[in-house]
């Protein structure tokens, strides 16, 4: 028996279509369904002693949960990549300030502090400045006007900057040949030091790099900076230690020796970008019970070990992001990878109890 449509019933059909439609649609997005966080837990912001710090995007702040876990458990937050170079300015050399702007206010509202990642990195270099056609002094005055531009602009709610991010090259510990290095000369990172302490007095200034713990000759090469710096009185506070590792290496004692080297010299220690790698070899298609309970103790081992530092030396820890499936270390390993505090539900996972009894236990 065939089925006739009608006009009347056609009516009824797209009218109640527009109606779903108009309900699940707000500014031209389409809702998707998000799970509610969990609030049956202590935030870790109520209980650390020194601030504990989130890498955030921007257009995640627009997710409910997302936004409410961030600001319920953090008390710092770092832009995962809009302060960079490539995206505070665009291709031509104009700020765009949009996104960043969003997040000092997001932070300010919530009683977070913002440390500042990063003024010049090699991988984010714009194209403006990377073929910039006029002289080797002009470039670096442009160099010195973006530094002074954003580090003034953010002079009252940004506490810390990196500097330079990941200044060395791996194995060697060379000097990479970035664009900087090229226009500027081989002291230049002096000079970018300099250049952010003109632009605010107050600021904490950071060098930031990975491998520092593992990689003898970039660890060398990182000291040799700071001594060479501190000997000629250039402005730095701080190491930022990025924290990539895995559940079972570097060894906690490599971790701790760098510290205290760190110490010695009267550096703040920031754990800058935490993440720990469960799936380092690709043997797992989802998280073990046995292996969240070994990235829960080595999350509670170094935050234990970070507790262990004098309190003047203790600047901050903070994770780089904030659930599982958000993680840069999926795309980059291509590995199945659970290296956060959180799950895909926003439910805190067995490191986030971990670094809980680190605080609450010593
Ligand atoms: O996690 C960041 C990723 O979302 C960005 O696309 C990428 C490029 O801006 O940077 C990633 O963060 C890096 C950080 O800035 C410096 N240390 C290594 C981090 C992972 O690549």
């Amino acid at each position: 028996m065939g089925v006739i449509i009608n006009c009347k019933h056609l009516r009824l059909f797209l009218f109640l279509l527009w109606a779903i439609l108009a309900l699940s649609c707000k500014d031209n997005t389409v809702a998707v369904q998000e799970p509610e966080p969990s609030s049956e837990y202590t935030p870790l912001r109520s209980v650390a002693p020194f601030p504990v710090g989130v890498a955030l995007q921007s257009n995640r702040l627009s997710s409910g949960p997302h936004s409410q876990v961030v600001r319920t458990v953090f008390s710092s937050v770092t832009a995962e990549y809009e302060m960079k170079m490539r995206h505070l300015t665009d291709p031509s050399g104009n700020y765009v300030w949009g996104p960043t702007d969003a997040l000092v206010a997001f932070a300010k509202e919530y009683d977070m502090q913002v440390h500042g990642h990063t003024l010049v990195w090699h991988q984010s270099t714009p194209s403006w400045l990377e073929n910039f056609s006029g002289t080797d002094a002009e470039f670096e005055d442009a160099v010195e006007d973006y530094i002074t531009n954003v580090v003034g602009r953010y002079k009252d709610d940004v506490v810390s900057w990196d500097v330079i991010n990941e200044a060395f090259e791996d194995g060697s510990g060379a000097l990479r040949n970035s664009v900087f290095r090229r226009r500027m000369g081989p002291d230049y990172i002096a000079r970018l030091f300099q250049y952010a302490r003109n632009a605010d007095p107050d600021v904490l200034l950071f060098y930031n790099d990975y491998g520092t713990i593992w990689d003898a000759a970039k660890r060398d090469a990182m000291f040799s900076m700071i001594d060479d710096l501190q000997t000629r009185g250039i402005p730095i506070d701080g190491i930022g230690l990025q924290m990539h590792i895995t559940y079972n290496t570097p060894s906690l004692n490599n971790i701790v020796a760098v510290m205290d080297a760190i110490v010695q010299r009267g550096l703040l220690i920031h754990i800058s970008e935490m993440d720990v790698r469960v799936n380092p070899q690709g043997d797992l298609s989802e998280l073990t019970t046995g292996r969240s309970e070994l990235q829960k103790q080595r999350v509670k081992d170094i935050v234990m070990a970070f507790m262990d530092l004098p309190e003047a030396n203790q600047f901050a820890i903070t994770w780089w992001g904030l659930r599982d499936p958000e993680s840069w270390l999926i795309d980059f390993w291509g590995n199945p990878e659970w290296g956060l505090l959180f799950d895909a539900e926003y439910r805190p996972k067995p490191a986030y109890d971990g670094f809980l009894e680190a605080l609450t236990e010593n």
